[in-house]
């Protein structure tokens, strides 16, 4: 249902928390290292045939320049979700201000910077999908009860 695309390798240590986000709600995914510059032919081809693959819903996380998430969204409808990664300078800076500032006619929904938004990626798609997927909103739903129990029922050391 989602694809995880991500422009190097070097990206999967942040976006293993995706996953692992996905399949704790029960939401299928697969993962693949596309670049947007290293293998634009790729790209075009992997965004154009996504949804007729079965896809609903693409997250992209990308460093530097970041203009993975862009771009897939230039090939595709679907709802394309980026995750700009730290990088190697400027602490993530560059790629946010590089993903959330698509001009308009081709949106990109950025999430926060490295792994918090790796994880705010898969609840946005499960949010996403819970609009027609019962099973998934239940799902969600649970996640975030236990997530405000356990604020609750947070203690602090003297
Ligand atoms: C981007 O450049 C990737 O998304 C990665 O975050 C960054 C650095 O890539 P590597 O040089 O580590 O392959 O394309």
């Amino acid at each position: 249902m989602v694809g995880i695309i991500m422009g190097s390798t070097s990206d999967w240590d942040t976006m293993r928390a995706c996953a692992k986000q996905l399949e704790e709600l029960g939401i299928a995914y697969e993962k693949r290292v596309i670049s947007a510059h290293r293998t634009p032919d790729e790209l075009a081809a992997y965004a154009r045939g996504a949804e007729e693959r079965g896809l609903k819903i693409i997250i992209a996380a990308a460093g530097g320049a970041a203009h993975l998430a862009g771009v897939t969204a230039a090939f595709t409808h679907l709802p394309v979700i980026g995750v700009p990664m730290m990088g190697w300078s400027l602490s993530g800076l560059d790629s946010v201000l590089s993903m959330v500032n698509m001009p308009k006619g081709i949106p990109v929904l950025t999430m926060s910077i490295g792994k918090p938004g790796a994880i705010n990626a898969a609840l946005s798609a499960a949010a996403i999908l819970a609009l027609a997927d019962a099973g998934i909103r239940e799902k969600l739903l649970a996640f975030r009860t236990r997530q405000a129990d356990e604020v609750r029922s947070a203690t602090l050391p003297d």
